[in-house]
């Protein structure tokens, strides 16, 4: 990576503190990625990505605010990349996976809170994150109760807009996420100056919707046994899609894709035929918290698909554009594709999700599904319970693991997930 000290510096990063974050991330990358073996060609352009994760791209967001765009941070796949979009915004996802911003979240908030939230608020209050200090907005979303009160505190140290979330999937819930889809455009309106049209908002949609496409592609191909790459490099293609440039972002995503399917034409796979399959599903495993497919892929197994928002609640679902002929319908379709698309556990009930998990468990192959949550995720904990009943009818083993950005329990984690991998037909 060049020196990138001088925007930085100009970003007001703490420097002293984020050399040491950026000195700690080359050997976990080459120990999770570049230590694989038959890995394709097409990773090179990820392993690029995430070398110059806070050079390069930085730099790109840096020239876009200097020609007058907005850059808007999220922690949430509810929130619509295509409004920004179109209004001439970029969405960046607000990563958040790495225990070396905890410490600084627990000042603020309790220890017994999940990892996710305390490395979101520890990445700004220690000034260590680029994408952070490059946001012009943040908008959060009043999904599980930890969320919905960080923001109260995040809101002090950055510009907030917060989206209401309904509980259910209900015409009721609907009309409310149609209203915050509404109140979310008039703030990006008065923040940009311009105004959501209904042709700048297609062309969005449409742009946005190539990339969950070319993911959807890329992600088929894993079904393949032997999978033609490693379920740790699919999963980094997809943490990448939530910060980098989209039309570059899918043109890549579709190379490699085409790359995995002459893989498989020749036989060729990241792991032998016949190795166990499983899927993962849980809470999502955000950049760059690689932990759990590097244990699982190095006891034997390889990750085939991953039910979560750094996976399928991700890309599998795209906006219906038939039936639309103007800005109000394309709004319509367009919370549908949110508020039916994605099942998070925040909604009661979510039987949509053991849907998704069960056939997601049927398409890949998959042998087993490791459910895994972060500490303190009351939200998917809960839900997990119901999960293994529904496991257990359809006759899927299940592994449920609760797990942090920290190495302590790495030993006992793989003791479990060798035992559950011995179990599988
Ligand atoms: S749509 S999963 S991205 S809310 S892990 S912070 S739920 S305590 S991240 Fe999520 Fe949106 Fe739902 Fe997806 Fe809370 Fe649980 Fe932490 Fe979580």
């Amino acid at each position: 990576m060049a020196d990138y000290h001088a925007l930085w510096e100009s970003l007001g990063m703490d420097l002293g503190t984020h050399d040491q974050l950026c000195a700690a991330l080359p050997p976990l990358f080459e120990e999770t990625f570049l230590n694989q073996t038959d890995r394709p060609e097409g990773m090179d352009y990820f392993n690029m990505v995430i070398a110059e994760v806070h050079g390069l791209r930085i730099q790109e967001l840096a020239d876009h605010k200097a020609r007058g765009g907005l850059v808007v941070g999220s922690f949430c796949v509810y929130v619509p990349e295509e409004i920004v979009s179109a209004l001439g915004g970029v969405l960046v996802g607000l990563c958040a996976g790495s225990q070396f911003w905890v410490p600084a979240g627990e000042k603020v908030l309790p220890r017994s809170l999940c990892p996710l939230i305390k490395a979101g608020l520890g990445a700004k209050l220690s000034r260590t994150c680029p994408y952070f200090q490059s946001v012009d907005l943040v908008v959060g979303e009043n999904t599980c109760d930890g969320k919905k009160k960080a923001w109260e505190i995040l809101g002090q140290h950055v510009p907030m807009h917060v989206m209401d979330l309904p509980n259910r999937k209900s015409p009721a819930g609907f009309a409310l996420w149609r209203e915050e889809i509404r109140r979310l455009t008039e703030e990006l309106e008065r923040r940009t100056g311009r105004t959501l049209t209904y042709e700048n908002l297609l062309e969005a949609t449409r742009r946005v919707d190539d990339k969950r496409r070319a993911l959807q592609k890329l992600h088929g191909t894993r079904k393949n046994d032997p999978a033609p790459l490693s379920g740790t490099d699919a999963l980094v293609t997809t943490q990448i899609a939530f910060y980098d440039d989209v039309p570059r972002y899918t043109a890549m995503t579709i190379q490699l894709a085409e790359e995995c399917l002459a893989r498989i034409a020749q036989g060729k796979g990241a792991f032998p035929v016949g190795t166990k399959r499983v899927l993962l599903t849980g809470t999502p495993v955000v950049v760059p918290n690689w932990k759990l497919h590097h244990l699982i892929e190095t006891s034997g197994a390889v990750v085939v698909g991953e039910e979560n928002c750094t996976g399928s609640r991700y890309y599998e679902s795209t906006t219906d554009l038939s039936g639309v002929r103007d800005l109000p319908s394309l709004l319509d379709a367009l919370a549908h594709r949110y508020l039916d698309g994605i099942h998070c556990a925040c909604f009661s009930p979510n039987e949509e999700r053991f849907d998704d998990v069960v056939r997601l468990a049927r398409e890949t192959g998959a042998q087993g599904v490791v459910d895994a949550t972060l500490s303190f995720c009351t939200t998917y904990q809960v839900e997990g319970e119901n999960l293994r009943r529904r496991l257990a009818q359809e006759g899927i083993p299940l592994l449920s693991l609760e797990t942090d950005y920290t190495p302590g329990d790495e030993g006992q984690l793989r003791t479990r997930i060798e035992a559950f991998l011995e179990n599988l037909g």
